[in-house]
């Protein structure tokens, strides 16, 4: 009895543990600082409802204005993010919103994300892993062939641990505001959020995730990863 109580709390700890929230990212390795120029989710844990608004930037994060400072950037530049560190099993990747007038006015919902980024399962370690061992920080390019004007940069850590139940995959989610200096272009193919994940979806839903699936076969939600030109 003792024993199964302890088991209980210690599993409970780690899954707390395991929930994550991104803190801090930094151009071409300069940061606004701690938690500037991110959309604060309200707590650390998942997002599970594809339909809701919360799929797009956390909990709350489709609301503006969002009070949030914008960042200067510019196209092709080095972005590292930093995130809580995480067990979960999963991919990372990064999608980008805009040009839009003004960044903190934006709610990112609906049509008009685009994949740059994606890292799934890489020489047996999902990107989880390579997170994790780089400290929680992943750092990958802005594309080139971009607009000039405000944009969200959103990044997602999505864990598949529970993805053998239906509904169970976690959406861990941040999003950026960066003002993108760029010699113009257009990103393609974009998609929606809410919309393009379905909870059936085969990289969300995963009945064999613990026998038989082959993890070198994964690619990440969202589809292609964007061209830009
Ligand atoms: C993450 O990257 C930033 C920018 O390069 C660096 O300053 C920071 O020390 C890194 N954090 C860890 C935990 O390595
Ligand atoms: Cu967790």
């Amino acid at each position: 009895m003792l024993i199964q109580s302890l088991a209980i709390a210690t599993s409970l700890i780690a899954t707390a543990a395991a929930h994550q929230n991104l803190h801090q990212f930094w151009v071409n390795g300069v940061s606004p600082g701690y938690e500037i120029g991110i959309r604060r989710a309200p707590n650390n844990n998942p997002v599970t409802d594809l339909k809701s608004n919360d799929i797009v930037c956390n909990v709350g994060g489709d609301k503006v204005p969002s009070g949030v400072q914008t960042v200067p950037a510019k196209e092709g530049d080095s972005i590292t993010v930093a995130w809580d560190l995480s067990t979960h099993s999963g991919p990372i990747t990064h999608f980008l919103y805009g040009p839009v007038d003004d960044a903190s006015m934006a709610s990112g919902v609906g049509a008009g994300w685009a994949k740059i980024d994606e890292r799934d399962y890489v020489d047996g370690h999902w990107a989880n892993e390579v997170v994790e061992d780089a400290g929680g920080n992943y750092t990958f390019k802005l594309p080139t062939g971009l607009k000039s004007g405000d944009y969200l940069l959103r990044s997602e850590m999505l864990a598949l641990h529970v993805a053998n139940t239906a509904g169970g995959a976690q959406f861990y989610i941040g999003c950026m505001q960066l003002k993108i200096t760029g010699k113009g272009g257009n990103c393609s193919p974009t998609i929606s959020l809410p919309g393009a994940y379905k909870p059936e979806d085969k990289n969300i839903y995963i009945p064999n995730f613990y026998y038989g699936f082959d993890p070198t076969t994964y690619s990440a939600p969202g589809g292609a990863i964007a061209t830009c030109k």
